[in-house]
């Protein structure tokens, strides 16, 4: 008898198969059981008849709970009234696993399902939200794999801030500080010299003190780094990365957006280009728009909703004050208050899902923003080295994997898009 999943199965009209799954409903009516059967592609009915079985295998079938695991053989047969159309008249069947009612019953409060996060990952929701991030990373790697770039792996574990430094978790290591990584972007700006084109795809951690809706302690993080590469550049992959992924998602997954209640016909306007306002423009609009904001203040929550309210792609913000943006930020020449970076904003208030620049890449100037920044070069030593060797301008970028989830399925909090979210005041299961 042929093993089949769920998804193929119910395409059928007949035949005998085997299945294995969990039991995700399960009613007994009139000496029979029909059991609702879940496998990671879907879900069918199976009957069992009580005649069929002697006395103690019904009864387990019987005081079966929801959530056990079950193996069933039988034959497939065309019902209207089942859920997909068909269902299976049940000739074998083996309870795997029954020990103990299942925790999560239909109401529960949403810190409870966080503490159940170990079982409520079960659930169809998140099952579907797992398979689309599942897909997220497959089509991320496949748009850089394609253009020749190399996936490298950095250290996780590091002595030097990569960002502002402020949000470092640290560590004990061997007697000495370390710390958990904030971004892998330094390592990859020292493989750009060997390899020039990478990405890594990595956990950052960052040890955000704020409780937001999108701000995770650990997040995955896909950042680029290329040799030769500009400002300019740099948007157009990144469009084309963001458009690459949503697209991919409208080809070929469009059944489980579907079902996750996601805007398939928006993502579909997904493509580039995207719009670019120069910080200097984005104040003047926010400013129009009623919003207090001041040149060389930072955007908040706001800000970033004002500016994309009425966006149905993501939009680009470029060149930033100097004074708010990381120390390895090249100074614009056209205008020396401003650094050559940029910020991909998504819609709806969904908020920034990238963070990129070009990169210092002369030694005099990065020794000297540093300093002017507060950092101590000795402890960057051998990323100041990088510019001594052969040094070349580069650019990269990083993006937030949960944020661009987020945004994607319009998902109401950030921790739905990770499988075990670490926040604030979670750190189980
Ligand atoms: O701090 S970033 O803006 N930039 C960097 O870390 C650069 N070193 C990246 C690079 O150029 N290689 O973070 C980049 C992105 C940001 O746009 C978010 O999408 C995401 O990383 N991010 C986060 N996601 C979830 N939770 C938290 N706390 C978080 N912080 C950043």
């Amino acid at each position: 008898m042929r093993e089949i999943k769920i998804r193929d199965l119910i395409k059928r009209k007949s035949g005998s198969y085997s299945i294995r799954g969990w039991i995700y409903r399960l009613r007994i009516v009139g000496g029979k059981a029909f059991v609702l059967i879940r496998d990671s592609t879907g879900v069918i009915q199976a009957v069992i008849d009580k005649q069929k079985f002697p006395d103690d295998r019904w009864s387990s079938i019987e005081n079966a709970y929801i959530e056990a695991s079950i193996m069933v053989k039988g034959s497939l047969r065309v019902d209207e009234r089942a859920p997909n159309g068909v269902e299976i008249d049940v000739e074998d069947f083996n309870l795997v696993n029954s020990l103990e009612q299942f925790k999560i019953t239909e109401y529960q409060s949403p810190e409870l399902l966080l503490d159940l996060r170990h079982l409520w990952i079960r659930s169809r929701r998140l099952t579907d939200i797992m398979i689309i991030r599942s897909h997220v990373f497959r089509y991320a790697r496949e748009f850089l794999d394609r253009r020749g770039f190399y996936e490298i792996t950095p250290p996780i574990i590091t002595t030097i801030g990569g960002e502002t430094g402020a949000n470092l978790f640290e560590l004990d290591y061997f007697g000495r500080k370390a710390y958990l990584t904030e971004s892998s972007q330094l390592y990859a700006e020292a493989m750009i010299f060997s390899l020039e084109k990478v990405y890594s795809f990595a956990p950052s951690f960052r040890a955000e003190k704020s409780r937001t809706i999108k701000h995770l302690a650990e997040f995955w993080h896909l950042e680029p780094e290329i040799a030769y590469y500009d400002n300019n550049k740099n948007m157009k992959l990144q469009e084309r990365l963001v458009s690459y992924i949503a697209q991919s998602l409208v080809k070929n997954d469009e059944e489980i957006l579907k079902e996750l209640n996601v805007d398939v016909e928006g993502l579909k306007k997904v493509k580039p280009p995207f719009k670019r306002l120069s910080y200097d423009e984005a104040i003047i609009k926010l400013q129009e728009k009623g919003s207090p904001i001041r040149w060389g203040d930072d955007f908040g929550v706001n800000e970033e909703r004002l500016l994309t309210e009425d966006e149905e792609k993501p939009i680009f913000v470029y060149n930033w004050p100097e004074s708010i943006k990381a120390f390895y930020m090249p100074i614009n020449p056209k205008d020396p208050r401003t650094v050559l970076c940029a910020d991909m904003l998504a819609p709806k208030g969904h908020g920034e899902i990238i963070g990129g620049s070009e990169r210092i890449w002369r030694y005099d100037e990065l020794l000297e923003r540093m300093r002017k920044k507060g950092l101590d070069p000795n402890r960057y030593q051998w990323y100041l080295d990088l510019r001594k060797y052969g040094s070349v301008p580069h650019a990269g970028f990083g993006m937030g994997i949960e944020r661009v989830i987020k945004w994607l399925l319009n998902l109401d909090h950030i921790r739905d898009a990770i499988p075990f979210p670490r926040v604030i005041n979670r750190v189980e299961p």
